[in-house]
């Protein structure tokens, strides 16, 4: 089937850099979508967008170019709560990619033992208004309960002036509970503002919490301008990423996000996106837990015992 974008979509970056910064041997890219093709997965009648295609192939040639080793594939929501662009894209993986799905009440516990088979680890919550219709919570509390027997955790994804509201939801929650891009603060509001400070408390009283420290090109006010010859872009959300790598080393995951979905004024270059890495985990050993043993930890626990 033939899908027309939505009109002003910007197509991910097909020409990104080499990073300077050299991943760790074994790095996760612990956050990124497949998109269609649209003509192999047709994207859902209930889409809120319609992006560019973004194939597995294309996914994997980004990997293995910033030099990253494996892929978490978070499901989409242009794709509803049909997972199969997600699987198949695990499939061709040799192992080397887990998923996030979305699921509906409705789902089987057969079907959820065949996403298990094919590498899927954990089911995504949105509280995005613009991205997703409303589900009632209990809900997400039963889905919770169940993906919970098979070892799964919930992906939570909302935005920081929501929290207040959600927080008893997020902490009956029975699983390990992954939050999206530092549950989007707003970065002009400051590192120390109570915005943020609410979600370093969440983290805080919650060993249960860990948070994706991803995302700058999304939370920059200051954006994507390299400074004095420096490849440091998106300055103003270091602050925010580096004091939750230095407060919860154990608790944190990077991802791209390619191929950004939604962004408006402008598509990152991912080479740049990976040199903020050593901004914000500033040490070899933190450096290490982000990109291998947390994602490790968390999506091939096999292969760390
Ligand atoms: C992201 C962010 C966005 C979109 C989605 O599933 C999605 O549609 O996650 C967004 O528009 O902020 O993590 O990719």
């Amino acid at each position: 089937m033939k899908f027309e974008k939505t009109p002003g979509w910007l197509d991910w970056y097909a020409g990104p850099s080499k990073p300077r910064f050299k991943l760790p041997d074994g790095a996760v890219d612990a956050h990124c979508h497949v998109f269609g093709p649209g003509d192999e997965f047709p994207f859902a009648p209930e889409r809120k967008y319609t992006p560019c295609d973004a194939s597995k192939h294309q996914l994997f040639a980004l990997r293995d170019h910033l030099g990253f080793s494996r892929n978490v594939i978070v499901q989409a929501t242009c794709h509803g709560a049909d997972n199969s662009a997600v699987i198949d894209a695990l499939a061709a993986s040799n192992g080397k990619a887990r998923g996030i799905a979305t699921v509906k009440r409705s789902v089987t516990d057969a079907e959820l033992e065949a996403m298990h088979a094919a590498g899927i680890r954990g089911v995504r919550f949105n509280f995005v208004k613009r991205l997703v219709d409303f589900t009632p919570k209990d809900e997400l509390m039963e889905i919770a309960g169940r993906i919970a027997k098979l070892g799964w955790h919930v992906v939570i994804y909302f935005e920081a002036v929501d929290l207040p509201e959600l927080m008893d939801f997020f902490t009956a929650l029975p699983t390990t509970v992954v939050v999206d891009h530092m549950g989007r603060p707003d970065v002009a509001k400051g590192v120390d503002g109570e915005e943020f400070a609410l979600f370093v408390d969440f983290m805080r009283r919650h060993n249960n919490v860990w948070s994706k420290v991803s995302c700058p090109e999304r939370l920059s006010v200051s954006g994507p301008r390299a400074l004095h010859g420096e490849r440091q872009a998106y300055r103003d959300v270091v602050p925010f990423a580096r004091r939750l790598v230095e407060l919860f080393p154990e608790r944190v995951l990077w991802g791209t996000d390619w191929p950004h979905p939604n962004l408006k004024d402008h598509m990152p270059d991912d080479g740049l996106l990976v040199d903020f890495i050593p901004h914000i985990a500033v040490t070899p050993e933190s450096q290490y837990r982000l990109l291998v043993g947390n994602p490790m930890r968390l999506y091939w626990p096999e292969e760390t015992r």
